[in-house]
């Protein structure tokens, strides 16, 4: 709750997906004190670290105050909003109307924290007649999103994980204590860790912080959890352990993935993964002897070889043994609004431009950007506008990234800071931070109880920003997309939101066309008599309406009252009313099988593809090459990164420059003392990072953080760099067939001694 005294206002953090509830004391504009909000309904007071600094992002060097257009001898100059916007608006339509809206592309509705720009982003999707959207989601989760779709029917089914109720909890490269990605994962581990009726599985190459908690511990060769987890499945289906009640009642295809996995060379797999037979059939009992088992999984098997294939292996591991859809097992759950959409497979599916990689829901792959930019097809893309990311750090190849954005026509970034990204573009606009405007996140992935929370500004914008929802209107407007200024809306919104709901679905039904529209004719039309600075909220009025409709039951359970459309008045009203966040639905778990999509609400097991893949696993695969002897896992979550929302180095408490991490024989083989310096290099580059001297990881295994290799000014205005982009190393080629996801965790590489 606000406490005006102290002046202790509620907002949430940014960076991760928990985006705990927060308490901040504001002095002026700085963000003197925070502290973990307990009014919040998930994460009831709970913070890490990370958040405790969360002042260095919101006040820094780097905030960008005025609009910037690229001259001739590549600096910039500032130019006012009303120029940037005439010109953007006016290179978008040109480029549009002479090259087709496909040579157009979006970059963001990413980020930990600021999702509230995302169905403004499709809108100006739709003005630039483009479907080319890329994001960061499609580098980890469309492998997942691809597998629920053929398992469940819907690719925005999505599974989240009941690890509070489960007596065996699994987790599969995940690190929990530094990544978070449960609720309150520090507490959560602890309790588990101490429980001695519940049991954790660790399945990680790395000693992690999470791992050393662990009761069993598979500290498995990176880049072999497709092998191990086929011999757990495989010791599964053979002494007979599945749950075959479940499989009969709620799936259909088992037949076919038994057959594949009692094909399984179980001795040879757990060999080439690292681990003892033994170690497979203890990890298998404990599953399936388990009353209730939950699986987590994250980047360690997405950022990695077989990447689409190990998100399918892990759900058949909560399938086979039925631990699905019931407490203490993972559950398919309600979005208020789904992080992704669904798209049908086949003939007619869209694919990209140039490389004809299909996308997977809406999204393409970051790994193909570069390529379908830099390239002399007539449909290559020329245009492309950034908001939230900063993908010349984040995204595979960072040389890739720059060679194909020099050959852009048209770069705009949208950012609240001078990234490295933002260096590139002809075009940088600068946005009101995620405390200066309303924000939420689309991260809703609680069972049975969800939660929605807006954000309220705690600051007036930085003079010089705007807000995305202002930012896109006024794009969308300059490229003439819209055909009035709404004026009998605006007159229905100022009688209130009864006589507006009205005439808005007459204005609706007479211009269906404008429906890709409606979040910007929302803002400028309701959004205005929005308490708290919230217009940029104003298309969660429909949002609201639309869940409430579709899962009435659920709402009311979750506290809001009303028949038809006033509960879903009743839903809105609670979350412009309710600084803390507020729960949006209840389910019962018999519920979630509504979920199931399939015409016949049964899981459908056998994936076709996967099955090939799984049966073209070959155990003699080579590990390393004589070239490049380690692997180095490249993007390890640490206590003092957030990927690459902070920029000051200053908010960092140690690991200054994001060391590198080698086990000590090898260290010893070649004489480097740790924090030393060493070369590491790709076949795609090199760089020079510090030495830690580490047993947490495996002989001939490496790693870095990612995050790191930002530049920011020093106290005389020259930007240095600290700690390496691990971008530099990393290859477009080396990714994910079926999805594109790219392999970081799984590069070759060598080390050379140097001195710094
Ligand atoms: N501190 C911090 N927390 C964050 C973030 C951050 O930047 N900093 N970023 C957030 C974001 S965007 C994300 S997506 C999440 C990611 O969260 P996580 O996926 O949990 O984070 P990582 O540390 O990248 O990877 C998890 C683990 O995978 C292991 N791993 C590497 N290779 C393999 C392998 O071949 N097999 C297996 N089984 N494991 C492997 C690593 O050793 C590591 O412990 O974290 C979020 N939380
Ligand atoms: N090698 C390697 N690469 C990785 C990873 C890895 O493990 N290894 N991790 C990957 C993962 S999982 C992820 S999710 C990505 C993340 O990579 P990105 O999608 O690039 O996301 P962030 O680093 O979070 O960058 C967010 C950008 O948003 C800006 N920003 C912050 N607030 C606002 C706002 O309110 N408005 C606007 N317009 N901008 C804002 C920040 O200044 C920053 O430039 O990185 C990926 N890259
Ligand atoms: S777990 Fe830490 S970084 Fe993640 S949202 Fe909560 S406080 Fe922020
Ligand atoms: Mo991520």
């Amino acid at each position: 709750m606000s406490d005006p005294i102290n002046n202790w206002q509620p907002t949430a953090c940014i960076l991760c997906s928990r985006n705990c509830g927060i308490e901040v004391e504001v002095q002026g504009r700085e963000m003197k004190r925070i502290r973990g909000d307990k009014a919040h309904p998930i994460s009831a007071g709970y913070l890490c670290q990370k958040a405790q600094r969360l002042n260095y992002y919101q006040n820094h060097a780097d905030r960008l105050t005025t609009p910037l257009r690229r001259t001739a001898d590549g600096t910039f100059e500032a130019i006012s909003w009303d120029t940037a916007i005439a010109e953007i608006a006016g290179k978008l339509v040109a480029l549009r109307d002479t090259y087709g809206g496909e040579s157009l592309a979006y970059f963001g509705g990413g980020g930990q924290g600021n999702h509230l720009a995302g169905p403004y982003g499709k809108a100006l999707r739709t003005a630039m007649q483009t479907r080319n959207y890329y994001s960061a989601l499609a580098q980890e989760k469309t492998g997942g999103f691809w597998v629920d779709g053929r398992l469940y029917g819907r690719q925005n089914c999505h599974a989240t994980e009941d690890v509070e109720h489960a007596d065996v909890v699994v987790f599969i490269g995940t690190n929990p204590w530094q990544s978070h990605g449960i609720r309150n994962a520090r507490v959560f581990l602890r309790e588990l860790h101490k429980d001695p009726n519940r049991k954790m599985i660790v399945i990680d190459p790395r000693r992690t912080e999470t791992a050393a908690l662990a009761d069993l511990h598979l500290q498995v060769r990176p880049g072999t959890d497709a092998f191990l987890l086929a011999a757990i499945l495989a010791t599964i289906v053979r002494e007979g352990a599945e749950d075959a009640e479940f499989l009969a009642s709620r799936t259909t295809g088992f037949d076919a993935v038994r057959t594949a996995l009692l094909d399984v060379p179980i001795e040879a797999y757990a060999k080439r993964a690292g681990i003892a037979v033994e170690a497979v059939q203890q990890a298998a009992r404990w599953i399936t002897n388990a009353n209730r088992c939950a699986v987590r999984t994250d980047l360690g098997i997405e950022h990695t070889l077989h990447s689409t294939l190990n998100q399918y292996l892990r759900a058949l591991l909560y399938l086979l043994t039925g631990n699905f859809n019931r407490p203490g097992g993972n559950v398919l759950h309600t979005a208020l609004i789904p992080l992704m959409g669904h798209l049908e497979e086949g003939e007619q599916q869209k694919r990209s431009a140039v490389t004809k990689f299909p996308f997977i829901t809406n999204l393409l792959p970051p790994n193909i950007l570069p390529a379908e930019i830099n390239n002399d097809d007539s449909s290559r893309t020329r245009g492309l506008l950034i908001d939230s990311a900063n993908p010349l750090v984040s995204m595979p190849d960072t040389q890739a990234y720059r060679e194909a954005f020099a050959k852009l026509d048209l770069l705009v970034v949208i950012d609240v800071a001078m990234t490295e990204t933002a260096q590139l573009a002809h075009y940088v606009l600068p946005a009101s931070s995620q405390f200066e405007k309303a924000e939420a996140t689309f991260f809703t992935m609680e069972f049975p109880a969800n939660a929605f929370h807006l954000r309220r500004p705690l600051f007036e914008p930085l003079p010089g920003t705007l807000t995305e929802p202002e930012i896109y209107t006024r794009l969308i407007r300059a490229m003439g997309a819209l055909p009035s200024d709404f004026s009998d809306l605006k007159a229905a919104a100022g009688q209130g939101r009864l006589a507006f709901a009205m005439a808005f679905q007459k204005f609706m039904k007479q211009q269906p066309e404008l429906a890709d529209f409606g979040p910007v004719i929302l803002y400028e039309t309701l959004g205005p008599t929005l308490p708290d600075g919230l217009a940029g909220a104003a298309y969660l009025w429909a949002t609201a309406h639309q869940f409430a409709a579709k899962h009435p039951d659920a709402v009311r359970r979750a506290g809001h009252k009303g028949e038809g459309a006033m509960l879903g008045e009743s839903l809105f009203e609670s979350i412009i009313s309710s600084p803390s966040g507020v729960l949006f639905s209840v389910n019962e778990y018999e519920e979630a099988w509504n979920f199931v999509r399939h015409k016949d609400h049964r899981i459908h097991l056998e994936i076709p593809e996967m099955l090939a893949e799984l049966r073209e696993l070959c155990a003699d695969e080579p590990e390393r090459t004589a070239d490049y002897p380690f692997v180095l896992m490249a993007g390890e979550r640490r206590s003092y990164n957030a990927n690459t929302i902070y920029r000051d180095p200053a908010w960092r408490k140690d690991d200054p420059d994001g060391a590198l991490r080698i086990h000590p024989d090898d260290a010893a083989l070649m004489s480097i003392d740790n924090g030393g310096w060493v070369q590491c290099e790709s076949k795609g580059g090199a760089v020079i990072a510090r030495v830690e001297i580490t047993d947490t990881v495996l002989p001939g295994v490496v790693t870095l953080p990612h995050g790191y290799g930002l530049e920011y000014p020093d106290e005389n205005s020259i930007r240095k760099l600290t700690g390496v982009n691990i971008n530099e190393l990393t290859s477009v080629e080396d990714c994910d067939a079926l999805a594109g996801t790219p392999w970081h965790k799984h590069i070759p590489v060598r080390l050379s001694l140097v001195t710094k």
